[in-house]
């Protein structure tokens, strides 16, 4: 029992440190200590954030082939491949932790591991993508600025060119909403339509409302995350309204509303059965984006093949220089 009671106490002082250190806002890096809960909790929302990424490929990467011209085709490309660069910057910050990135591909694959409901949705028309670009990259604007400052160093610090990276999406986004708002009346409708379908689902990115999201108060309290969803969702409602009237379009909320005594827009209630449907895999593209994952890492089983030989082959002749040269 004393062995154990003096267990428990070193346990105490070491939380209590960690706790402190996050308070004086400093950050927390790989080798050091922590407790278990926090290590656990980081990986889940890291791991969430890199499948979110990587899935989130598939909705536009549909539009490359379809992209109205030379100068959008290229801007989308630079951009669906931004996104694979930041699934892969966080599934290394994911492994720091300790975990292996096959494990965690398995998760996503088998279902285990969530990733952003917003993924689910299918692109109609091109217009989707100009507003994937602005609504959905916005919305990850705004919830990941704030991640920047995140207490555990290697996701604090992937984020920093991660949002530069946003910032340039949301942009091309909007620029495509803005020539199509200025277009035909046609174009215009086509922009509207986005909008109707992409607005709700933008909103529900945040994350569930700050009383049913078990998580919000402990990565609060850790440094992890620095704005409620609740908090970030409102902020995003109040910078996108105004844009959408700049395009002339409307927000498909009746409710939406200024609010002169708090300088917020009031929306209405969000669909949070659907936002579960969705997220427990029953929204209207869950398994086809699933199936196209576990595709796409079948297929490329013989470039992890390759890349492990040549691998060996070069610590083998760091080794043995002279034997490999002949062999
Ligand atoms: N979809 O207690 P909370 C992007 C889950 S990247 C699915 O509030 P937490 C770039 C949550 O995981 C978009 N599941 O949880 C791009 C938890 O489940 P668990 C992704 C959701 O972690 C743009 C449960 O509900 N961004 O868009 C969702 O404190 C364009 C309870 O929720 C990130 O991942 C959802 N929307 O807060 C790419 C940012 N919301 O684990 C391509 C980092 C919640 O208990 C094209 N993540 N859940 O089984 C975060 O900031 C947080 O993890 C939240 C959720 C805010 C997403």
């Amino acid at each position: 029992m004393p062995f154990n009671a003096e267990q428990l106490n070193m346990e105490l002082s070491l939380e209590q440190k960690f706790q402190e250190k996050i308070d004086r806002d400093e950050r927390i890096e790989p080798r050091d200590w922590m407790p278990d809960s926090y290590r656990k909790t980081l990986v889940r929302q890291i791991s969430q954030h890199a499948h979110s990424e990587i899935v989130g490929m598939l909705p536009e990467g549909n539009w490359i082939s379809r992209a109205p011209s030379l100068k959008r085709k290229l801007g989308l490309m630079a951009k669906v491949q931004d996104e694979a660069g930041h699934g892969l910057y966080l599934y290394s910050a994911a492994e720091t932790l300790g975990i292996e990135r096959d494990t965690l591909i398995d998760q996503l694959h088998t279902g285990k591991a969530k990733y952003s409901s917003i993924f689910n949705y299918p692109t109609l028309t091109w217009a989707d993508i100009g507003t994937i670009g602005w609504l959905v990259d916005g919305a990850a604007i705004m919830n990941q600025v704030p991640l920047c400052r995140c207490s555990y160093g290697p996701y604090a610090r992937a984020m920093v060119r991660v949002c530069k990276e946003e910032s340039f999406h949301q942009r091309q986004g909007f620029e495509i909403l803005l020539s199509l708002c200025q277009g035909s009346p046609e174009q215009k409708a086509m922009a509207q339509d986005a909008l109707n379908r992409w607005w709700w689902p933008s909103l529900m990115m945040f994350g569930p409302s700050d009383v049913d999201s078990p998580h919000t108060q402990q990565s609060m309290a850790w440094n992890i995350k620095r704005f409620s969803n609740d908090e970030l969702r409102q902020r995003f409602v109040d910078m996108t309204v105004p844009q959408a009237e700049l395009l002339g379009i409307t927000v498909p909320d009746p409710e939406l509303k200024f609010n002169e005594a708090t300088s917020n827009y009031d929306f209405g209630e969000i669909d949070w059965d659907e936002f579960w449907q969705v997220v427990k895999g029953h929204g209207p593209c869950n398994k086809d984006r699933i199936a196209a994952r576990v595709k796409a890492h079948e297929d490329g089983a013989w470039v992890r093949e390759a890349s492990m030989a040549y691998a060996e082959k070069q610590e083998q002749r760091k080794l043995n220089p002279i034997e490999v040269k002949t062999a």
